[in-house]
């Protein structure tokens, strides 16, 4: 058996009961297996046992008291995954799905992702299993300083430096600050996503999404094609979500569907952006709220949104929420290209069908790299203390995204596997990772 499958082996089978885990472990170390077989360096320096072993894996009680005085116990997690090229760097996801397992497999993909990213981070994540829906502003606060009360003595700014994910937004992130700022009476740029007044960087919100949207516009751009008439359908309507429908639509697109956990909203007109935003980020409500604002608009209980005839799928909502059947079905109405805007959205049966089908199938370490590489540009600027100005900052992410499409699209033809952007995604970010922790010894 090849070094790599065997490695691949013994993780699975010494991480026991971390499904998600495996499978981001999975994909890449079979995207990597040629490449990392013909480098018998990697083997001699345990290259890939390291790589899929954390750091260092923090788990803790976080206790706090709801608006009925009941106290609550939750836990919080921070994977420190791999510092060989930068600070552990990612973003704490609150949502009652957490566990161990979808922890490593956001750490792991970090790692790659940012490696992709150009910037000096290395890979990390956290959360809680702490469900914000429903909670109270004072019930989130009293949540956020109860985390960051354990957490803080485990980050700093040169350390590991947090941010949001799925539940994490503006608000949690000024909350974690305030406490931050409060437990070691220092002003540092220790979090990422901070708010403007307080040290945050112009397009961060957006980046994620629009990052997103400029690689698959320069890739559509290098294959004769572009955005302009293309119906597009994108699930979630998070933050990630939000900005991608923005910027696609800035760019000629015609945006039909949204979702969130509970269902779709389908818009023949087009996705009115401006109601989403009203809905989602002023009232703290559900995408079936569309439909009060426009009567035309369908709403739809439940799953079924890859069932919308689109040319353009953009995933932004979560981990294996397009499976198989998903991918078969886009593929039969027409749709040529796939972004994950999500981390993992897409299944591994769901990725084979794609690229069986030569549908440009574009993976979220690549295609969602644009918002941990804002981020790193927050951490430039609060160590310069300045702050740049939003083109000044979208100019950057923009040439970032494309660098990143250009690398992955290169590395892919260089192995022979022209438009593979799975097998080019991984081998490019795990080469500058390795070469990294091959320099700096057994450590
Ligand atoms: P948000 O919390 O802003 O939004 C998440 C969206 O996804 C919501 O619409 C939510 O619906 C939906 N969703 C979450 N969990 C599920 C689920 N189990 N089933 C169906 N829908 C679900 O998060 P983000 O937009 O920040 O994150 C979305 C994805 O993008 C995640 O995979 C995240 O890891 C990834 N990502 C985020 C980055 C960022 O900068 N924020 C950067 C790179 C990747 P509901 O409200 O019903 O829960
Ligand atoms: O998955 C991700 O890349 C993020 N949630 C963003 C991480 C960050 O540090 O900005």
């Amino acid at each position: 058996m090849s070094y790599t499958m065997k490695v691949l082996e013994k993780v699975i089978q010494k991480n026991p009961n971390e499904p998600e885990f495996h499978q981001a472990v999975t994909e890449t170390l079979t995207a990597l297996q040629p490449y990392v077989d013909a480098h018998p360096e990697y083997e001699r320096a345990g290259i890939l046992e390291r790589l899929c072993e954390p750091e260092r894996v923090i788990i803790f009680r976080v206790p706090w008291v709801d608006d009925s005085g009941k106290v609550r116990i939750n836990k919080g997690y921070r994977v420190q995954f791999n510092s060989a090229i930068g600070p552990y760097k990612g973003g704490l996801r609150f949502h009652p799905s957490v566990c161990l397992s979808i922890i490593k497999f956001l750490g792991f993909e970090q790692v790659l992702k940012n490696s992709l990213t150009g910037q000096p981070i290395g890979g990390g994540k956290g959360g809680s299993d702490f469900d914000p829906k429903g909670k109270s502003d004072r019930e989130i606060m009293a949540f956020c300083q109860s985390f960051m009360t354990e957490l803080f003595r485990h980050i700093g700014e040169d350390t590991d430096v947090p941010a949001g994910d799925i539940g994490v937004g503006e608000r949690e992130i000024g909350f974690l600050y305030g406490q931050y700022k409060r437990l070691t009476n220092s002003c540092k740029g220790v979090l990422t996503g901070k708010g403007l007044s307080y040290g945050g960087s112009l397009i961060r919100t957006q980046a994620t999404g629009y990052g997103l949207v400029y690689l698959i516009d320069e890739m559509l751009r290098q294959h004769g094609e572009s955005f302009e008439n293309k119906t597009v359908v994108v699930s979630g309507s998070g933050n990630v979500a939000i900005y991608a429908v923005e910027k696609a639509q800035q760019l000629g697109a015609k945006v039909v569907a949204m979702s969130d956990s509970d269902g779709f909203v389908y818009d023949a007109d087009g996705i009115d952006i401006k109601i989403v935003k009203e809905i989602k980020e002023e009232k703290r409500g559900r995408i079936s709220e569309y439909t009060d604002y426009k009567q035309s608009a369908v709403y739809t209980r439940g799953k079924g949104i890859w069932s919308i005839k689109c040319d353009i799928a953009l995933p932004c909502a979560t981990q294996n929420e397009l499976d198989e059947n998903d991918a078969e079905k886009l593929v039969k109405n027409g749709c040529f290209v796939v972004g994950e805007g999500a981390n993992m959205p897409a299944t591994i049966e769901a990725t084979k069908v794609f690229l069986q089908n030569r549908v440009l199938f574009v993976p979220g370490k690549a295609a969602n790299a644009g918002g941990v590489a804002v981020s790193a540009l927050e951490m430039s600027q609060n160590s310069m203390r300045t702050s740049w100005t939003f083109e000044k900052v979208d100019r950057k992410l923009r040439e970032i995204m494309t660098n990143i499409y250009n690398n992955i699209s290169s590395v892919a033809k260089e192995v022979g596997q022209e438009d593979n952007f799975i097998v080019g995604a991984n081998i490019a970010a795990f080469k500058k990772v390795a070469d990294a922790m091959l320099k700096q010894g057994i450590v």
